[in-house]
């Protein structure tokens, strides 16, 4: 055990009742998780969070942290919600607007495909011009032009706004997207489930139970989904654990979240910026490791690199996370409000970042099927670092 976990467990420190649950491997209480937000022991929080993550890793994997080959796809930014923290989608901003023909998804598809990638996550606005039968035509075409290649889309929001569209259940939307090609869903969209934040920022999609039925169903047809919190947007501590709580519940139910994504919110186009507490690193780094500690039912926490940035992220490893995401080729969501990390990242910048922070890069696929871990490639023992692509942002 670590000295930092062992001074956590010593009866002198005012979290060693939650640190020897955890040892434990008892569940974590909402009370127990407040104290950890109270706590201003963020050394004690890591420990814990730390060893959590090694024994949900499984022996000979504690120092295992993902990533994956991957590309983001956007179809378009032209969204019917306005929630007053996205500078990404704004229907009333025409000039901004874009959506793309079934053709130019293959067209951008085909640049990942390729650099080699093995997933496409593709996410976008909620737009009556991409009904189901266009997603129906997009996911077919994917399928048909690149069929190893991986297709995670489309949010429970997105699936929501489909299934009202179209007059039908989102058990039968689902079906159809799975009958053209879906294969996994990501986790965004959820931002925090709290009624009154929501009505601060105008969300008016989706609210918790709706959200969470969709993942429910989702898993029930086989599909493996992630989930997401967002902070930054006015949440207080019991917002967030209570978020987090409603995810431990569903998955307890349903068993289907690979990973949760804890995500920061970038404020540049937005008019956010003076209601609300930018999260800080500190913030960041207990929002990983409570959500760790919290979610004993789920496998993975990623360390958004996008917007993390890629030193907080190396940082959050040893806070709970075993996963940075990917190579991206081109994010559009959180650029589009101002975040200053790089648009994407190579494999061997990725696996640098691990690797120098004292881990090991694996490389998985979406379903975190082990691909590759990494051998130490230089005399240094790190892997080199490549200069990442040059890309244009479009929005
Ligand atoms: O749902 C919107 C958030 C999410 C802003 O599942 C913003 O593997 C920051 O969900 N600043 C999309 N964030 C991103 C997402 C995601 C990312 C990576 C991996 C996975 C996965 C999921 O971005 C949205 C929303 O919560 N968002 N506006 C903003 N201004
Ligand atoms: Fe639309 Fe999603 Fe942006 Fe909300 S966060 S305005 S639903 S694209």
């Amino acid at each position: 055990m670590s000295t930092a976990l062992d001074q956590a467990l010593n009866a002198t420190n005012p979290l060693s009742d939650i640190a020897n649950k955890v040892v434990k491997g008892e569940r974590i209480s909402r009370a127990d998780a407040i104290r950890l937000y109270q706590s201003d022991d963020l050394v004690s929080i890591g420990a814990m969070a730390e060893f959590a993550r090694m024994r949900k890793a499984g022996p000979g994997r504690e120092k295992y942290v993902y990533y994956i080959h991957n590309m983001h796809l956007n179809p378009t930014n032209y969204c019917m919600e306005t929630c007053r923290f996205c500078s990404y989608a704004n229907p009333e901003d025409q000039k901004r607007a874009y959506t793309w023909t079934v053709d130019k998804v293959l067209e951008e598809a085909g640049k990942g495909a390729a650099l080699g990638i093995r997933e496409i996550h593709m996410v976008g606005g909620l737009n009556p011009a991409c009904d189901l039968n266009y997603y129906e035509e997009v996911m077919s075409a994917l399928r048909k032009s690149f069929p190893h290649i991986h297709i995670k889309a489309m949010t429970a929001v997105e699936i929501d706004y489909l299934a009202n569209l179209e007059g039908i259940s989102v058990e039968e939307t689902l079906e159809r997207l799975i009958k053209a090609g879906l294969q996994s869903m990501p986790g965004g969209g959820a931002e925090i489930f709290d009624e009154a934040v929501r009505e601060r920022m105008a969300v008016k999609k989706t609210p918790a139970e709706r959200w969470l039925h969709i993942h429910g169903a989702a898993h029930k047809l086989g599909l493996k989904t992630n989930a997401t919190m967002l902070t930054g947007i006015g949440e207080s501590i019991e917002n967030k654990v209570d978020h987090v709580l409603l995810l431990r519940e569903q998955q307890d139910k349903t068993g289907g979240f690979m990973c949760f994504i804890p995500l920061k919110c970038y404020y540049d186009g937005t008019n956010i910026a003076d209601e609300v507490k930018e999260p800080t690193g500190y913030d960041i780094l207990k929002d990983v490791a409570i959500s760790r500690l919290l979610l004993d039912n789920f496998d993975h926490i990623k360390a958004y690199w996008i917007q993390l940035g890629e030193s907080l992220a190396q940082v959050a490893f040893s806070f709970g996370a075993d996963d940075m995401d990917g190579t991206i080729l081109e994010e559009k969501i959180t650029h589009a409000a101002g975040t200053k990390t790089p648009l994407q990242l190579a494999k061997e910048s990725l696996e640098y970042q691990i690797a120098s922070a004292g881990y090991i890069p694996v490389e998985r696929d979406t379903v975190y099927n082990i691909v590759r871990v990494c051998e130490p490639v230089t005399e240094t023992g790190m892997p080199q670092p490549l200069k990442p692509l040059e890309l244009t942002p479009t929005v």
